[in-house]
């Protein structure tokens, strides 16, 4: 990787990988795409930063040919939740944007990373311990542009030797971006609220057990896949990757640990609690560490230490 193009560099993923691989790859190097909001603070001071939505082809490119790119993140996405919402523009932008970024990068020569999610499951996936390859039928219209995403990424690379890499992330937990309209998003709310407020109502149910990894854990892994030796990798698109799995009694009882006055009820919302019940309770990511050496550093514990300090330090400062 020699030039970079992260498309989505504004949100919740892009936000801090934009800044990790511009430490790691030069700031000129690495250039932050968006779509309708432009980067603000150090995201647009470190480096360049063009519009390069994905479902427009000619902009993409542009950017693609000016900074001679040879890697794109493409990280547009409309999270499972909004995604039931509206389905038309989940796939416009799920599957339309890839499709763009796939000829763009069979056209230009890049890698393309597109990540997938534990979305790609369900319909009869086993919940326990997924397997790599398994049955994926889900009933989401997020969940079938990230099956289509990797099956069209696999073709890409099949076909057309495009470098295609990436990873099923499980929900992402961080404190810089929001997410927005997720599933798992519960699992970042949770943290906001208790140093906001003290309490928290809960949209999934006691017992509903998803795969989480904290976002330091989520960049290496993005980075460290596209950085992978190519002759390991028996898998392409998508390595399951997981760092933890808990329910919202485990994370609950975390944050009592440091905030004893913390209480959660449940307003279980049935949209979500159906998309959470159709996923992993708990992947199997053995490929990953086998064909790439993947190794998640964080766990629940020292995530819930690291999340408390940065939402306080928000909150003291006025941003919260
Ligand atoms: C969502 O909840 O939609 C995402 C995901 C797990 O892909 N965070």
């Amino acid at each position: 990787m020699k030039n970079i193009l992260v498309i989505g560099a504004v949100g919740q993923i892009g936000s801090e990988l934009t800044l990790e691989l511009r430490k790691r790859y030069g700031n000129s190097n690495v250039v932050a795409g968006y779509r309708a909001t432009k980067p603000t603070g150090e995201l647009l001071e470190s480096g360049p930063a063009e519009v390069a939505d994905a479902t427009n082809a000619q902009q993409v490119a542009d950017v693609v040919k000016k900074y001679k790119i040879d890697t794109i993140y493409n990280l547009a996405a409309i999270l499972s939740a909004v995604g039931e919402a509206k389905p038309l523009m989940a796939w416009q932008v799920g599957i339309g944007g890839l499709m763009n970024c796939l000829e763009i990068a069979r056209e230009f020569g890049c890698a393309v990373t597109t990540p997938s999610s534990i979305g790609a499951f369900g319909g009869g996936t086993p919940l326990d311990n997924t397997p790599q390859d398994t049955i994926q039928r889900p009933q989401t219209m997020y969940g079938i542009t990230k099956v289509t995403g990797e099956l069209l990424s696999d073709y890409y690379f099949r076909k057309f030797g495009v470098d295609t890499r990436s990873v099923r992330y499980p929900g992402i937990i961080s404190n810089v971006t929001l997410p927005g309209g997720g599933t798992t998003d519960y699992a970042v709310e949770i943290y906001y609220e208790a140093v906001k407020t003290g309490k928290y109502t809960c949209p999934l149910g006691a017992g509903t057990f998803l795969d989480m990894m904290y976002m330091p854990d989520a960049i290496d892994a993005a980075i460290d896949l596209m950085e992978a030796d190519p002759a390991k990798l028996k898998h392409r698109n998508a390595f399951n990757v997981s760092a933890m799995s808990f329910d919202p009694e485990i994370i609950a009882a975390e944050i009592k640990k440091h905030i004893p006055g913390f209480t959660m009820d449940y307003q279980v919302e049935p949209i979500k609690q159906a998309i959470a019940n159709s996923w992993p309770n708990n992947m199997d990511d053995s490929c990953a560490r086998a064909e790439w050496g993947w190794n998640p550093k964080w766990n629940l514990e020292k995530m819930t230490v690291d999340m408390l300090k940065a939402i306080r330090e928000k909150k003291a400062n006025g941003l919260i």
